[in-house]
């Protein structure tokens, strides 16, 4: 078969588009890559928390953690799931009766999540913040001063007077502790904990949000980083205050699940 030469131009022009429509079938795949193409040393990792009863205990049984007394920071990175309860605790330390505690966590208003700083009884609330999307949560006490911080930028603060003494209690993560009178079941992903014994400003806020945290800072008491999974222990790279996961050491339902910080 021989083609007229004013029907060459029409037939590389067809040969081009289905050329095209090939690569663009390439380019809409969905980009689904391995797990195992990953390096191992660049994978994130977090723990998913079903909202329901899922839990790490770190219990009362390390002096580090009672470092705290005249200023406070708590900072977490959370992806709210969805609110299947009042509130979902992040990290919740509470004595018994309720008037030594200090609380970070996620609160249902008007069926949207808001973030909720809780020392002594003294709160601060912040701005609704979006579900399955990763936000940074941080929350100061200086002393004289509560502030709340979403991603970095202040978003409210209070004037109050008081301190924080709370000595006798478990920490609680991503469920309310034993004295904290609600379940506080938080449904979503957590990583990048931290607990300071200082008000940290917002320029050393944003400057370690990256997980940049020098772990020769005397002021910071617990970091729980949650880099790879770690079976049934959350490490606290700054002094051992290890978590569990669960209610027991071993396998439980209570067990909230390693999964790659991108899922
Ligand atoms: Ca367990
Ligand atoms: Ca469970």
């Amino acid at each position: 078969m021989r083609y007229k030469i004013y029907q060459i131009p029409w037939l590389m022009l067809v040969v081009l588009m289905a050329a095209l429509s090939f690569r663009c079938n390439i380019d809409d795949s969905p980009m689904t890559p391995k797990d195992d193409a990953i390096p191992e040393d660049e994978k994130q990792y977090c723990l998913y928390f079903d909202g329901q009863d899922d839990r790490v205990i770190v219990y009362d049984n390390n002096d580090a953690m009672d470092g705290v007394a005249d200023a406070i920071t708590l900072e977490a990175w959370i992806n709210v799931h969805s609110l299947q309860d009042l509130v979902g605790r992040i990290i919740d330390r509470s004595d018994n009766q309720l008037d030594d505690r200090y609380v970070i966590e996620v609160y249902q208003r008007d069926n949207q999540p808001i973030v909720h700083l809780n020392i002594n009884r003294n709160s601060l609330w912040s701005k609704p913040i979006p579900l399955k999307t990763w936000v940074h949560v941080a929350g100061t006490f200086d002393g004289q001063q509560m502030r709340l911080y979403l991603d970095g930028a202040p978003c409210d603060s209070l004037m109050v007077e008081t301190r924080v003494l709370v000595n006798e209690s478990d920490i609680y993560i991503g469920h309310g502790g034993i004295h904290s009178g609600h379940p506080g079941s938080f449904h979503g992903c957590l990583k990048e904990l931290s607990i300071w014994k200082c008000a940290r400003n917002p320029q050393q806020i944003r400057q370690d949000m990256k997980g940049n945290v020098n772990l020769l800072n005397l002021d910071l008491i617990c970091y729980w980083p949650m880099q790879s999974d770690t079976g049934q222990q959350l490490p606290d790279l700054q002094h051992n205050a290890h978590g569990q996961l669960g209610s027991t050491a071993g396998v439980d339902a209570d067990d909230p699940t390693w999964i790659l910080a991108g899922e």
